[in-house]
């Protein structure tokens, strides 16, 4: 099987193209950044995928070799810009690919959404995949608005759409927020492999976070597509939990976008000059 992974030079990238290459998948990578050192997979494009023609292109080159069978689109800005920019880093890459999807019939995508695309969602019960979006910057606005164009395009045509709000993707959880929100390495790739073989997908929308004790977030959707998360930020708690709680911490854990909430991210939509 034949995926194209996007941001592949990223934190998350390069994470989830060594493991699905482990995974007996053939990787092609695509970054605006050059191959990174170590990239297993096979053919590297250095593109920008907000250009639909460079993308379209990708797409013939790729066919030439064989049919491509998923798109894992993780390219994006991974924090607050001005609405314009945001738009383009996550909509106009997300239409190019669908674009491209549709013309070479390629029929799985993979979306790394995020938490942000409901971060202003008060902290109460379990948030499942049912809330109404509720984003807390404009790079949740720009998740939202990637998501319901997927929406569309499943709708219109023959393509299956996973799209995952990401929690905290790292190596290991920092703070207490983490110790709800922390997607291990290891989860990450199993989510992004079971959304790739899920059978029938249509649109979905899941949660990426592990298989934390308190979690903020409902994981059965995920699951629901044979993603089963095996690591828990509580391994982590006690070093975490013996430095005092600090005011950063009761603010984060006041709505699950955490610290997107605070006014610190307050910004006018358009840079004006
Ligand atoms: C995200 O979506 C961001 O890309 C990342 O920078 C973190 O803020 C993460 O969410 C989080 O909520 O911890």
């Amino acid at each position: 099987m034949r995926v194209l992974v996007t941001g592949a030079a990223g934190s998350i990238g390069t994470v989830v193209c060594a493991g699905l290459v482990d995974r007996g998948w053939q990787v092609a990578g695509l970054d605006v950044a050059a191959e990174p050192e170590g990239f297993t997979g096979g053919a590297w494009f250095t593109v920008d995928c907000a250009d639909a023609d460079a993308v379209a292109a990708v797409f013939t080159e790729l066919e030439d070799s064989g049919p491509l069978d998923a798109v894992v689109h993780l390219a994006s800005i991974p924090d607050e810009a001005s609405l314009p920019v945001i738009l383009e880093s996550h909509v106009v890459t997300t239409g190019a690919l669908l674009d491209a999807m549709v013309a070479h019939s390629v029929s799985r995508i993979f979306y790394a959404s995020s938490n942000h695309a409901v971060g202003r969602t008060p902290r109460s019960d379990l948030v499942d995949t049912e809330v109404p979006p509720r984003p807390d910057t404009f790079y949740g606005v720009g998740k939202v608005a990637a998501e319901a164009l997927l929406r569309l395009y499943v709708d219109r045509y023959s393509v299956d759409a996973v799209a995952a709000r990401i929690g905290s993707f790292l190596p290991q959880p920092e703070t207490r927020r983490h110790l709800s929100t922390w997607l291990s390495h290891d989860d990450a790739v199993r989510m992004v492999h079971a959304s790739l073989t899920a059978p029938d997908p249509g649109f979905a929308v899941i949660y990426g976070i592990s298989a934390n004790t308190r979690a903020w977030w409902d994981l059965e959707a995920g699951r629901a597509l044979g993603y089963e998360p095996q690591d828990d930020a509580e391994s982590f708690a006690a070093t975490i939990e013996r430095r005092p709680e600090s005011e950063d911490d009761r603010v984060e854990a006041a709505h699950v976008g955490g610290p997107f909430v605070t006014e610190t991210y307050y910004r006018p939509a358009l840079d004006r000059a």
